[in-house]
């Protein structure tokens, strides 16, 4: 019998990533889904005769146990979570009943029907926030400075506490920040890389940012879903920064994808003040050491790399966007005007 693993945010970023992993590793693989009136699956439409979805919520205990119950799963990587920073101050009282109370509920449904299920919970270099030393560690201090970095603190002292109370064997990969051409458009590596695609092929002119001098640690998706996965075979559970160990400004972002396709960012991009947030995490970097020599995991790509990947992705998108476009107005010509018929 092949393993059995449950994915919840299966639809997101990561869980589309760590769905086709676990399938290439011969996995039986289960995703979390929440009801919405239209299907979300855009990431994960090609697997979608591969794995079996079920709908649950993180807010719904009852639906989270029935479904850990049916499935019986040997893994659980719960990825699910409101994760975009601004929209944490919007809503800070569901951004804490999904990003953290939901990893209780989660933890219960294991707690209660088979504390043997091997748990990953998906901790964030969020949790560092006003950064206490560089580079950050497992045993850095954290000082979260948003209601999402607060929330990921309370996920994974949940995490931690259920492994030190029940036994179980539940890991918190404490992961840096990490993209991929499945990015959401909403994050500043895509917002980027969608912009200069669309400014390179003529249908956007300006792109609006925030903070151009925040520091982040960005790697690849596709990179960090196999350190979680390394983390639930080990003999014990334990906690891991997962980084690639090299720091970045946004403003070095935005300089090395505009000339990526021979563009001057500065004709192009514009600060907005209204992109800044209320309390900025400055600077993040990551010290891996512990991943790499307990888990024997290193990144694969590197940020440039990650940033050519992003843009070469764009450019085909949207080039094919504006070609349908035209192929749609070529079908349905705009119908005659009365003073032409
Ligand atoms: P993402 O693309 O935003 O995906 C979030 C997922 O959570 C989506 O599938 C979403 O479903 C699901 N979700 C949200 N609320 C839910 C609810 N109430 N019930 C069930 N599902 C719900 O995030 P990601 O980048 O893949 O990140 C995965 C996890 O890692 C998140 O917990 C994030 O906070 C954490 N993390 C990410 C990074 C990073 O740099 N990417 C770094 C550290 C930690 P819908 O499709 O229905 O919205
Ligand atoms: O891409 P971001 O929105 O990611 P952020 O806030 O670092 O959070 C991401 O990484 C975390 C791991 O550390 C995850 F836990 C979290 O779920 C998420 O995946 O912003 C990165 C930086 C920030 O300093 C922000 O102020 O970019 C700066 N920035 C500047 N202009 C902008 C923009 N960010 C966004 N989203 N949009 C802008 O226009």
């Amino acid at each position: 019998m092949p393993p059995a693993a449950l994915i919840t945010g299966i639809t997101g970023q990561d869980g589309a990533y760590l769905a086709e992993f676990l399938l290439s590793r011969g996995y039986e693989v289960h995703g979390m889904v929440r009801r919405a009136s239209t299907e979300n699956f855009e990431r994960i439409g090609h697997l979608t005769s591969e794995i079996t979805l079920h709908q649950a919520d993180l807010l719904d205990q009852l639906s989270i146990i029935t479904l850990v119950r049916d499935i019986r799963p040997r893994e659980i990587y719960n990825l699910a979570a409101q994760s975009f920073v601004p929209t944490s101050w919007l809503q800070p009282l569901l951004t804490g009943e999904f990003t953290a109370l939901g990893v209780t509920r989660m933890l219960e449904a294991v707690r209660l029907v088979d504390p043997k299920i091997r748990f990953y919970q998906a901790s964030s270099s969020e949790m560092f926030g006003d950064v206490r030393e560089e580079p950050q560690t497992e045993k850095t201090p954290f000082w979260p400075r948003s209601p999402y970095g607060v929330a990921k603190v309370y996920g994974h002292w949940i995490t931690v506490n259920y492994r030190e109370s029940y036994d179980i064997f539940a890991c918190s990969g404490i992961l840096f920040n990490h993209e991929s051409p499945r990015r959401g458009k909403e994050f500043v590596t895509r917002k980027v890389t969608d912009s200069v695609a669309r400014i390179k092929l003529g249908v956007q002119d300006k792109l609006y940012l925030g903070n151009l001098e925040a520091m982040r640690d960005w790697g690849f998706s596709g990179d960090y879903v196999r350190a979680m996965w390394m983390m639930l075979q080990q003999d014990r559970p334990d906690d891991y920064v997962v980084a690639t160990g090299i720091k970045h400004s946004v403003r070095d972002l935005v300089e090395l994808a505009f000339r990526h396709v021979d563009l001057d960012w500065q004709d192009h991009v514009e600060v907005d003040p209204k992109l800044f947030r209320p309390a900025e995490v400055n600077t993040l970097r990551g010290d891996a050491n512990k991943a790499r020599e307990v888990l024997g995991w290193v990144p694969s790509v590197s940020f440039a790399e990650l940033v050519q990947m992003m843009v070469d992705a764009d450019l085909d998108r949207v080039q094919h966007e504006i070609d349908d476009q035209k192929r749609a107005a070529a079908f349905n010509p705009p119908a005659p005007s009365p003073s032409e018929s």
